[in-house]
């Protein structure tokens, strides 16, 4: 029974991000769907994004989290148009589903925008599970959280086109195998891209800039 019920509630998911990507396909956007636990860095990351991409490419960004409007007022300050979306607002869920995105996406103006950036909720369990319509998910894991980490949640990894290893500066301070890490990354995605950053310093941002540039010219040119 309950099984069922998961069943549906992922169905009726699947339906809206399909609408979804038809319309950011003929809005012409490419959307990226940014995913980590609690923490990892990724606001630090898009703040320091946002500008190296400028002024190539226009970009959007929706946040989600349970409470607040911290990164939305952080994202703010980069000057691109930011949707902040707490979820406490409708029963705290712990990941964007696709219909709470297509709404907050239709308050944006996406004319001449060519990248939608959805920072989703700090969680690296069930947002991998929900499909919002988007064109590529990266995961971001921080060094601080454990080599581990893929393996055991590897649904994340699993659905993810790329991850980010954030928070490399801390290495010096940490007993942190990065060889391991990307080990347990490839054992659950072979040819996953690993770009190894810090946000802080921004060692590693041209090769992830480099990456995220290509997936948005090939869907917008
Ligand atoms: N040393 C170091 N600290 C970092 C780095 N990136 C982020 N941080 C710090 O880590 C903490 C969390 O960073 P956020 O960017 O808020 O992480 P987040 O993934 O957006 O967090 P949630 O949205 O709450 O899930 C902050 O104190 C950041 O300053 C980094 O590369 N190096
Ligand atoms: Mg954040």
């Amino acid at each position: 029974m309950e099984v069922k019920v998961v069943k549906k509630v992922l169905s009726v998911n699947d339906t809206m991000a399909h609408q979804n990507r038809k319309y950011f396909s003929d809005k012409k956007v490419f959307v990226l769907n940014m995913m980590s636990s609690p923490g990892s860095g990724k606001t630090s990351i898009l703040e320091k994004t946002v500008g190296r991409l400028l002024p190539e490419i226009n970009s959007a960004i929706i946040v989600g989290d349970i409470c607040t409007t911290n990164d939305a007022d952080r994202l703010a300050k980069t000057g691109v148009p930011v949707i902040q979306i707490c979820t406490d607002d409708f029963g705290g869920d712990c990941h964007l589903a696709a219909h709470i995105v297509g709404n907050a996406a239709s308050d944006l103006d996406l004319d001449g925008v060519q990248l939608l950036i959805v920072e989703n909720v700090g969680n690296l369990v069930c947002p991998a599970e929900f499909d919002i319509g988007e064109d590529a998910r990266v995961v971001v894991l921080s060094v601080t959280e454990g080599e581990d980490k893929p393996l055991k949640y590897p649904l994340m990894f699993r659905v993810c086109d790329a991850a980010l290893l954030n928070k490399t500066d801390l290495l010096p301070y940490l007993d942190f195998d990065r060889e391991a890490v990307i080990n347990n990354i490839r054992q659950i995605h072979s040819d996953m891209p690993v770009f190894e950053v810090s946000a802080k310093t921004q060692d590693g941002f041209p090769a992830w800039i480099l990456w995220l540039k290509k997936q948005v010219e090939k869907k917008v040119g």
